[in-house]
């Protein structure tokens, strides 16, 4: 079990188109497990496996786990959900949402998604499954899916709200030096 470490814009290995996953072996659950921990460490609600540099179509999330107040690093009542080769199948409605990204530190802004999409998926052991989700999970769903095209979220804003974020961005990276 490892923390991984998060790739983050601008860098070019999350602009790459992940691949299916094919073999659903001890070395995939040691990535999901290396994945869902470097999540919560974070902590985030979802991460795509290409964001800590795996090109793979594969994500975990946990959209309402609860916080321990006395130490921020520990979870309680985590409800991880791991989605190997997810496909939307359907989208319906639309909604708005202030979005952040792990690959992103430091940044929000609106996106406007679908409300509700059926997804097709496997688990980790490769067994199929559909889901209907709507509002926080279907948006964190097509948020992370957008990872596996080598999309982020600030792709996805308008022109000039995307050159705004870009240059926040850069300059957020050129502080730190
Ligand atoms: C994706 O994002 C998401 O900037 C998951 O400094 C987010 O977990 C989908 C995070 C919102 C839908 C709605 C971001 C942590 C976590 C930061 C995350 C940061 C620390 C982002
Ligand atoms: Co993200």
């Amino acid at each position: 079990m490892a923390i991984r470490e998060i790739l983050t814009y601008p860098d070019a290995f999350l602009k790459q188109k992940s691949k299916p996953v094919e073999k659903f072996d001890d070395e995939l659950a040691s990535l999901v497990d290396d994945m869902q921990q470097t999540m919560y460490a974070a902590p985030g609600i979802g991460l795509a496996a290409i964001q800590v540099g795996v090109p793979l179509r594969l994500l975990v999330l946990d959209i309402d786990y609860e916080w321990d107040n006395n130490d921020p690093a520990q979870q309680i009542n985590k409800n991880l959900q791991v989605f190997v080769n997810p496909v939307i199948t359907h989208k319906e409605g639309s909604m708005v949402f202030k979005e952040g990204c792990l690959s992103v530190p430091e940044f929000y802004e609106e996106v406007k998604r679908a409300q509700k999409i059926r997804l097709e998926y496997q688990d980790v052991k490769g067994l199929p499954h559909t889901l209907e989700a709507e509002d926080l999970l279907a948006v964190c769903l097509q948020h992370e899916i957008d990872h596996l095209e080598g999309r982020l979220f600030i792709d996805r804003l308008s022109f000039i709200k995307a050159k705004q974020a870009k240059k926040k961005l850069k300059k957020n990276l050129a502080d730190q030096r």
